[in-house]
């Protein structure tokens, strides 16, 4: 099993799901979200406008359309407040749930962003934390999972060496 953080556009990797960092009407937005669709084309939209939205801390499976990943899973992360709105609780959720779609389409690999850091002011390290907190945790309570990859994909050489940090870290 790996673990490993990447310096990348996360529409270009050769994965088996990309995690969106979407909003709750899972409509598109800017960010990585703006990126992903533009990358799928116009399939993708027509695909999540049939899910009718996500509830924050929820995550819905499509299609990657024109992406070299066969899935998206539209992650829907916490606007950060204070840090007291549940935040860390909905971001691990974000986390765990778009695990949970690995396995069950049987992903051999798959790569996040780094959800709500970006427009929704989740602070970086914070984040960086859960995220790799909750992925080490759910991987290990899963053994027998099918993936064998897990990609965190950093915009910026910041994001990268708090990642490679934390990963280093044990
Ligand atoms: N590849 C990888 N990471 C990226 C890319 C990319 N192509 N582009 C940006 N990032 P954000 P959020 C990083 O703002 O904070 C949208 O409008 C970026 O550097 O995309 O969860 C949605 O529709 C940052 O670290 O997502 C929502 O309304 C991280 O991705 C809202 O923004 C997340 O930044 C979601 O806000």
């Amino acid at each position: 099993m790996r673990l490993e953080a990447l310096l990348a556009d996360i529409t270009t990797l050769e994965v088996d799901a990309i995690v969106n960092a979407a909003n709750t009407s899972l409509l598109g937005g800017g960010g990585v979200d703006g990126a992903i669709h533009r990358a799928a084309g116009p399939k993708l939209l027509e695909a999540c406008r049939k899910l009718h939205g996500c509830p924050t801390g929820q995550v819905k499976a499509t299609p990657g359309f024109r992406l070299p990943a066969k899935f998206v899973f539209h992650a829907v992360g916490p606007v950060w407040s204070d840090g007291t709105q549940d935040e860390d609780v909905l971001l691990a959720s974000c986390y765990r749930r778009s695990l949970k779609l690995a396995f069950e389409h049987e992903c051999a690999s798959i790569a996040f962003p780094a959800i709500s850091t970006g427009v929704y002011h989740f602070p970086l390290e914070r984040a960086a934390n859960i995220a790799v907190r909750t992925v080490r945790e759910a991987l290990a309570a899963t053994p027998a999972a099918s993936l064998e990859k897990v990609v965190f994909c950093c915009f910026n050489t910041q994001a990268e060496t708090i990642y490679q940090a934390l990963l280093n870290s044990l």
